[in-house]
């Protein structure tokens, strides 16, 4: 029998590079996976930076995506989509060509050394939260809509609607 589809949020950043394009690139290749299949994209935001040394603005999207990947195998599918933008691992929370991370995988929760699910910092960033509910007002995170975390995060003021420039 076929595994059932999860949908899963992921979460892109990228504030090194051509960050508009890389973002692009990213949802696309994601979506190339043979398990994967893109549901939706939210618009882009530029975000201020949070945490971390002194770096430049962030461009920031969610993409929603029906997948039959565990939460694992997404998770090596998203670091091989990161590592083929030459993301490098240095300094926790520094710039970044791409980061992508999963916020949500169905309704479940996994607590793995390696992997949280639902992020443990997502219920808290307007740079994740704001962009979701663009995406899709009628989003829930543990049961809170995803609007009102949004407005309710620290990060909000500073983030706008990225246009393109
Ligand atoms: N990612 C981080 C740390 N800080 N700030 C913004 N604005 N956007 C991000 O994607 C981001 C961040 C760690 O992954
Ligand atoms: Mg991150
Ligand atoms: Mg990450």
């Amino acid at each position: 029998m076929n595994t059932p589809a999860a949908r899963t949020i992921l979460a892109l950043g990228s504030n090194l590079g051509e960050s508009r394009s890389t973002l692009s690139d990213a949802v696309a290749a994601l979506a190339r996976h043979p398990q994967m299949t893109l549901v939706d994209v939210s618009p882009v935001a530029r975000t201020r930076p949070v945490g971390g040394p002194e770096q430049p603005d962030y461009l920031n999207l969610v993409a929603a995506f029906d997948t039959t990947l565990d939460p694992h195998a997404l998770l090596d599918h998203c670091h091989d989509v990161e590592n083929r933008h030459h993301r490098k691992r240095e300094v926790r929370w520094g710039p970044r060509t791409l980061d992508v991370d999963i916020i949500t995988y169905g309704t479940e929760r996994v607590d793995d050394p390696d992997l949280t699910i639902p992020h443990p910092r997502a219920a808290e960033r307007a740079f994740v939260l704001q962009p979701w509910a663009w995406m899709d007002p009628g989003a829930v995170l543990d049961g809170i809509p995803v609007a009102e975390l949004a407005a309710r995060a620290a990060d909000l003021p500073g983030l706008e609607r990225f246009e393109g420039e």
